[in-house]
């Protein structure tokens, strides 16, 4: 029988505050501050672009967290070394696949934002993804884009079960036991659009009273360790379309907000994601992802794997 076993943490890669950046030094998570630089905020939408300077206090604050953050990895790496000696001991390490993945990222001060997961930006949606088991070589790198709701029908294709139409995702199984010969459908895997979906969750009861603003504001998240910046509000929803097709790797989102404010970023020339193009690209790209988003909102199972 194949086991599978989901554990879920966070890995952090960049850390930059508004008007300055930071970058992770491996493996002393030694934070060194690079020269200073301005970050545009006014072509994002409005709760990113509402954002106050981050004051010195709530600096420090996210220098604990992102300390903290590591911390609990190594509580992440005990938890491994137990796990696979268990599944040693019982014999089953070679029939057990092991996934290591989070179901969210994080943003640690990027965009004066100061703590938390409810931006369409890299930092915020961009995970983690090992595996570990049987045929599955050590060491390798996929870039093939893949989403957590690609796992299930993985999963089910491990244990030897035929995929439903209705299940959402792809299987990556093939690709991943692969050998690393390049063939016509690794290429074709490659060809993929996904789909990146946040509804704000503010309402009347995620109101703070310690915090400026109305009950009726309906923001959410609105912490007084960060000088009561508010991370989310009611209208903080949008839905995305990362695009991977034809060798890009761009992400074109659509808010649902007073504005129905647009973004987008070419990941390839802007991987910190600092310059909005959406009006860069020609009107018929922009109505293709729009249909594109109308499409895969609504599509369910198979239907979706375009
Ligand atoms: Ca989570």
């Amino acid at each position: 029988m194949i086991k599978v076993l989901v554990r879920i943490s966070f890995v952090l890669y960049f850390y930059h505050t508004f008007g300055f950046m930071r970058k992770l030094s491996a493996p002393n998570v030694l934070l060194v501050l690079s020269d200073d630089q301005d970050v545009e905020l006014h072509d994002k939408h409005w709760l990113v672009r509402s954002a106050q300077h981050l004051s010195n206090d709530s600096v420090f604050t996210i220098d604990k967290y992102f300390q903290r953050r590591w911390e609990t990895l190594l509580a992440v790496d005990e938890m491994m070394v137990t796990l696979v000696t268990v599944l040693n001991e019982t014999q089953c390490l070679d029939n057990t696949y092991i996934i290591f993945t989070s179901d969210n990222g994080y943003h640690l001060g990027q965009f004066a934002q100061p703590f938390d997961k409810r931006q369409p930006y890299d930092t915020d949606i961009k995970v983690p993804l090992l595996i570990r088991g049987p045929g599955v070589p050590a060491g390798r790198l996929m870039d093939m884009p893949v989403s957590l709701v690609d796992l299930t029908p993985t999963i089910l294709e491990w244990v030897g079960l035929s995929v439903p139409n209705y299940i959402d995702g792809r299987s990556f199984k093939s690709e991943l036991l692969k050998e690393q010969q390049k063939n016509k459908k690794l290429q074709f895997s490659k060809q993929r659009v996904l789909l990146i979906e946040y509804w704000g969750e503010g309402n009347d009861d995620t109101y703070n009273p310690a915090c400026p603003g109305h009950r009726t504001d309906h923001l959410a998240q609105c912490t007084l360790d960060a000088d009561c910046h508010c991370q989310d509000s009611w209208n903080n929803t949008y839905t995305c379309i990362r695009d991977f097709r034809y060798n890009l790797d761009r992400i074109y989102c659509e808010f649902r907000d007073t504005e129905n404010f647009l973004e987008a970023y070419d990941l390839h020339q802007d991987p910190y994601q600092l310059q909005n193009i959406v009006y860069e690209l020609l009107p018929m790209e922009r109505a293709l992802y729009g249909l594109l988003l109308q499409n895969l909102t609504k599509c369910t199972g198979r239907t979706c794997n375009i």
